[in-house]
């Protein structure tokens, strides 16, 4: 699943004014029937109310809901929302960026051409318009404008519209025929005679489906036993490895020359529960740490993992996470050695691997020298574009993103180099600009890329076109390709190549000269974690 466009058909929004229903009774109704979006809206809201709040940003979390809060930047910072609903009369949608961060959905309300006109729809990522019909819910409602001023707006923006006001699933039906991205809906739930049947006919309306109830994890150890019911070790291991799983250790038979190497993944850092599907997340996790053993000639023989879990997770999503960390072991022919499942705020995947490492090579960053060629093993900036794209909710480039949400380690990349003795390789994670450059300093030469040559992929090159963005700064600076990097003469480059056409010259090493890095403009940076500026 790659949801990189917002999915906003079902907008719920809670009525403070409902008789007898609970903000929160309110919520599991609409996310029943399939609700896609949750706005909180509270205009009398106190600090009293914080615990409902949370309540409800969970209860989405757990069912992958986008929750939203209602004109409270700071209420939304606080509650950790996906994003903010702004008002004209609330803050400026620039400040929501600024102060919910870049992932952060923000939207405004926009009823007339008049509005438009005096918006700044740069930092939004949709828009509401109405009231559609006559709503007695929001008292200082503007003109009705009808399913024909939802359908003039839609004409008059690129931002999906949503539409609002007085809205039953009879007009939700009429404002999607009009090209609204979206429904909004109070009363026509809130306060029908039945409201779950309400919800229900208004999910139909809007083309989604009832969702079961999911439950949030509880218990390690109940987890534990079904991600060991399901990592058997594959035959081919057990040469390798004596007791893995569910153990206090691991017990390995001699390995010859082990590698290991340890890596990260943590929301919100590296990835975003609602741009990739958890087996996906497991996947990328694998791929990215056994890259390390495929960059220094190593096959991955095991893997540990230590889960962080916030409360918020269903077990469910959990085995899907490992279902993805199965697919990648057994890509690579290696197996679950063991793992820890702790509670913590955010998701966080940590992961340790063994290898076996090559009988007779370890390359290194420190190994290249002057007259050497600096090469790369595949297409560079895709997957910094898929982030993009993922970030824009732009879905016009899925091989974009696909290269960021399903890297592979390049073992087949790694046997050809090794082959053909090649003893400086590293993997780039953190864009070419900044590996490049601890390749130089490693080796203590001048690394002076040249990408004058390169030409972008056909759909990095359409990137950046649509998005003003230089191709070479695109492929300088993305990090997250997870291709190879590497240094050796250029012989023994054009013997390479035979092998792996893919793979293209990205810069020489020379006699290092007062910098380490040269043939790139000041702008370019490799991704650093850290980093404040
Ligand atoms: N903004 C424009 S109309 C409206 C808001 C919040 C109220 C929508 O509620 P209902 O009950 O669906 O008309
Ligand atoms: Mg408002």
């Amino acid at each position: 699943m790659v949801n990189s466009g917002l999915d906003l058909r079902f907008y719920f929004i809670t009525d403070e004014g409902a008789p007898e229903l609970s903000a929160g009774r309110q919520v599991e109704i609409a996310v029943a029937a399939g609700a896609t979006v949750v706005q909180y809206r509270n205009k009398g809201f106190s600090a009293a109310d914080m615990s409902e709040v949370l309540a409800i940003r969970d209860f989405c979390a757990l069912h992958r809901v986008l929750f939203l809060v209602n004109d409270d930047i700071v209420l939304a910072r606080a509650a950790e929302a996906d994003g903010v609903h702004l008002g004209q009369a609330d803050a400026e949608p620039g400040l929501a960026r600024e102060i919910l961060g870049d992932a952060a959905i923000v939207g405004i309300s926009v009823s007339t051409p008049a509005e438009l006109a005096q918006t700044d729809l740069s930092a939004c990522d949709y828009i509401g318009t109405g009231p559609v019909a006559h709503t007695g819910t929001k008292a200082d409602a503007k003109a009705v404008i009808g399913t024909r001023g939802i359908a003039d707006m839609v004409s008059r923006v690129s931002l999906p519209v949503v539409a609002i006001g007085g809205i039953t699933p009879e007009l939700a039906g009429k404002c999607f025929a009009g090209g609204a991205a979206g429904a909004a809906v109070i009363s026509a739930i809130t306060r029908a005679a039945d409201p779950a049947e309400a919800a229900g006919r208004f999910g139909a309306a809007c083309g989604v489906s009832p969702r079961k109830p999911r439950s949030a994890w509880q218990d390690e150890f109940s987890l534990i036993r079904r991600i060991l019911a399901d990592a058997r070790l594959p035959e081919q291991c057990v040469a390798d490895i004596e007791v893995a799983g569910g153990d206090d250790a691991a017990l390995f038979k001699p390995i010859n020359r082990p590698v290991f190497t340890t890596d990260a993944q943590l929301e919100g850092i590296h990835f975003r529960r609602r741009w990739q599907s958890m087996s996906e997340i497991g996947e990328k996790a694998v791929e990215i740490t056994f890259s390390d053993l495929a960059a220094s000639y190593a096959d991955a023989k095991a893997l540990f993992v230590n889960l962080s879990l916030p409360p918020a997770i269903a077990e469910d999503d959990v085995m899907d996470l490992y279902a993805g960390i199965r697919k990648a072991l057994a890509r690579h022919d290696a197996v679950l050695g063991g793992g820890n499942i702790s509670g913590a705020g955010v998701l966080g995947v940590d992961l340790f691997a063994v290898g076996r490492g090559h009988s007779e090579l370890f390359p290194l960053r420190s190994a290249a020298v002057p007259g050497w060629g600096l090469y790369v093993t595949g297409p560079l900036g895709l997957a910094r574009a898929g982030l993009d794209c993922l970030g824009r909710g732009e879905a016009r480039f899925p091989g974009l993103i696909r290269a960021f949400t399903h890297p592979r380690a390049r073992f087949d990349a790694a046997e050809v180099l090794a082959a053909h003795g090649v003893t400086c390789v590293m993997d780039i994670s953190d864009g070419l600009a900044g590996d490049a450059a601890h390749i130089a300093e490693a080796s203590g030469v001048t690394v002076e890329l040249d990408l004058s040559t390169v030409s972008a992929t056909p759909e990095l090159a359409a990137f950046c076109k649509a998005f003003d963005r230089s191709p070479a700064n695109m492929m300088a600076a993305g990090g997250e390709d997870y291709e190879l990097l590497f240094a050796c003469a250029p012989a023994v480059f054009a013997s390479v190549a035979e092998k792996l056409p893919g793979a293209f010259q990205v810069g020489v090493c020379r006699q290092f000269s007062g910098a380490h890095i040269c043939g790139l403009p000041e702008d370019i940076r490799g991704y650093r974690h850290g980093r404040r500026s």
